[in-house]
């Protein structure tokens, strides 16, 4: 009888061990199912096109516990005169890298959730000198960084949202290999999220929206996406100018200001990448900041087959507008975190009773 009751007992622990793995199994499995998965796509990089990205990619890194960063690209431009230009996943590796592992332990110790490093990749399109063209077939292998996107989507069970902060090139080459190949499996996974292709107010206007920097750096590529998704073959989700008219333009002015994040290493990038007019461009960080969803606009107010009408603009850069400066005080607290300045940072978990650490 006492045999059976250990018997009894040793199976009930050891099922209340695996109980226990399960749980905590789940939770992990939960955790990292609801952090959107994000490829960027830069056109930034070491003395390449303007700095904003720079600072974007800066202010991203200290958002980027909200995400699962499968990589950065940089340099995704086809001006010939950077073909010459040291490897750009090289330097941003060594360049971010750095500032981020400096600030890793302390964005780790007072936020969590931080992973521990990034893939930055070359784009394999830097100064190739020539745009898209829809007639020419697409080979994987002669550009990486696009083979590296497709493996990535390929494997991937969730949506990988690719953030467009350059012309379309690379985007409109992937796209494209995938119809050519009839992957639309493949199509279905991606999201494309692109800040300033198009803009009814900034540069580009109501009658030629199309006329902005992101969009006539490959008027072919941005045209060949645009068609794509008002055809229902991609989803396509246009900003507009909303980053540099709702956040960049509306939040904190002066140097007094940008100087606070000088603290941290990437607050000082992303103080320093383009300060400018009393201050900091960070413009293209309108895509993640939809993604997130918090501020104003998400990516329910954006249309997913490209289009960017008038009136949709004009709510989100308002929207924006209005939450300019909170978006700003969020970098500046998690800045003031990675340089660890604990009495400068608010907590985003409370005591819950029984002292459970909860998630405000
Ligand atoms: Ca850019």
């Amino acid at each position: 009888m006492k045999n059976s009751l250990l018997v009894l007992l040793i199976y009930q622990s050891n099922m209340m061990k695996r109980l226990v793995t399960i749980c905590f199994m789940l939770v992990v499995l939960v955790a990292n199912a609801q952090k959107p998965k994000v490829w960027v796509i830069s056109d930034g990089g070491d003395g390449i096109n303007d700095p904003d990205d720079i600072s974007a990619i800066a202010s991203y890194l200290l958002m980027s516990n909200l995400f699962d960063t499968r990589a950065i690209v940089m340099a995704s431009t086809v001006h010939a005169w950077n073909k010459e230009t040291s490897d750009q996943g090289i330097w941003a590796s060594e360049f971010f890298g750095k500032a981020y592992s400096s600030d890793l332990p302390n964005l780790k110790k007072h936020i969590g959730g931080y992973q521990s490093d990034f893939r930055f990749i070359e784009s394999s399109i830097k100064g190739q000198g020539n745009n898209f063209d829809p007639k020419e077939d697409v080979n994987l292998k002669d550009y990486p960084s696009i083979l590296a996107l497709y493996k990535e989507v390929k494997k991937s069970k969730e949506i990988i949202n690719v953030l467009c902060w350059g012309p379309l090139t690379e985007q409109a080459l992937f796209v494209k290999y995938c119809l050519d190949q009839n992957k639309h499996n493949v199509l279905s996974k991606v999201r494309f999220i692109s800040h300033w292709s198009s803009s009814n107010y900034h540069t580009g206007t109501m009658e030629n929206p199309e006329l902005t920097h992101n969009c006539v750096g490959d008027p072919i590529a941005c045209d060949y996406m645009k068609v794509q998704a008002l055809n229902g073959l991609i989803k396509f989700y246009e900003c507009g100018a909303i980053g540099q008219f709702g956040i960049v333009e509306n939040a904190q002015k002066g140097s007094d200001y940008y100087d606070q994040f000088k603290a941290s290493h990437l607050g000082k990038i992303f103080a320093e990448g383009k300060f400018k007019k009393e201050r900091v461009d960070d413009s293209d960080c309108a895509t993640y900041w939809v993604l997130i969803g918090d501020y104003g606009v998400s990516l329910d107010d954006l249309a997913g087959n490209g289009l960017n009408m008038p009136e949709v603009e004009k709510r989100n850069e308002e929207a924006f507008a209005s939450h300019a400066e909170l978006i700003r005080h969020e970098i500046l607290r998690r800045s003031n975190a990675a340089a660890g300045k604990v009495d400068a940072i608010e907590s985003d978990y409370y005591i819950a009773p029984r002292g459970r650490i909860e998630r405000k």
